[in-house]
């Protein structure tokens, strides 16, 4: 049986591909799977691209220190999403989210941290809004939606014509693992609560 399916719409074929659902059946009892938000402060920077490295090296120090399994990930200039896979009999996300924060402020250089008085006594560095969206996934439907989105945000928000132009995200490590098609076109209509 196929991997993916066609989703009829309009009497034709669809050319958005997407995966069977069986394929990656998940056990949503045990250990949280989230779907989050995270945006910088100041949405006119760019600095989750721009420092990429230190994003991805901030990354790395946190899921050593707290582990969970990346489902998803996509980076853009001012936010990223991710679908975040928590070890079982554990639910604490807000330490990794924030330990992820604090680690990439960390790295930045000096002069991208603007640090007002309320951010000092929060012991913030000024980079991020404090408050992230976050979503717990109940079922498969729903994985799969948020799924998607993550994948279709970098065209949605017009930084590339098509998905895989966008190098920022684990959607090729999922191409790779043949769970999407390299030309995936996407789901323009699809429409779940995701932006801050
Ligand atoms: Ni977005």
């Amino acid at each position: 049986m196929s991997h993916y399916i066609y989703l009829m719409q309009n009497g034709g074929i669809n050319p958005t591909l997407r995966r069977n659902m069986p394929n990656y059946r998940r056990d949503f009892t045990t250990g949280g799977l989230y779907f989050f938000t995270v945006v910088l402060k100041d949405r006119s920077q760019d600095y989750l691209i721009k420092y990429i490295n230190e994003f991805r090296q901030a990354y790395k120090i946190t899921q050593e220190r707290y582990p969970f399994e990346t489902v998803a990930i996509c980076v853009l200039p001012d936010h990223f999403h991710l679908l975040m896979q928590l070890p079982e009999n554990d639910s604490n996300y807000s330490v990794r989210i924030g330990f992820l924060k604090s680690q990439f402020s960390k790295l930045l250089p000096l002069q991208c941290r603007k640090v007002s008085e309320s951010d000092q006594k929060q012991g913030d560095a000024g980079i991020w809004l404090r408050r992230f969206w976050e979503h717990l996934i109940r079922n498969d439907e729903d994985l799969a939606n948020h799924w998607d989105y993550i994948y279709y945000n970098p065209v949605k928000h017009g930084y590339v014509q098509y998905v895989k132009e966008w190098q920022f995200s684990s959607f090729h490590r999922d191409v790779d693992k043949g769970i999407y098609p390299k030309d995936w076109s996407g789901c323009p209509d699809l429409i779940i609560k995701g932006e801050m």
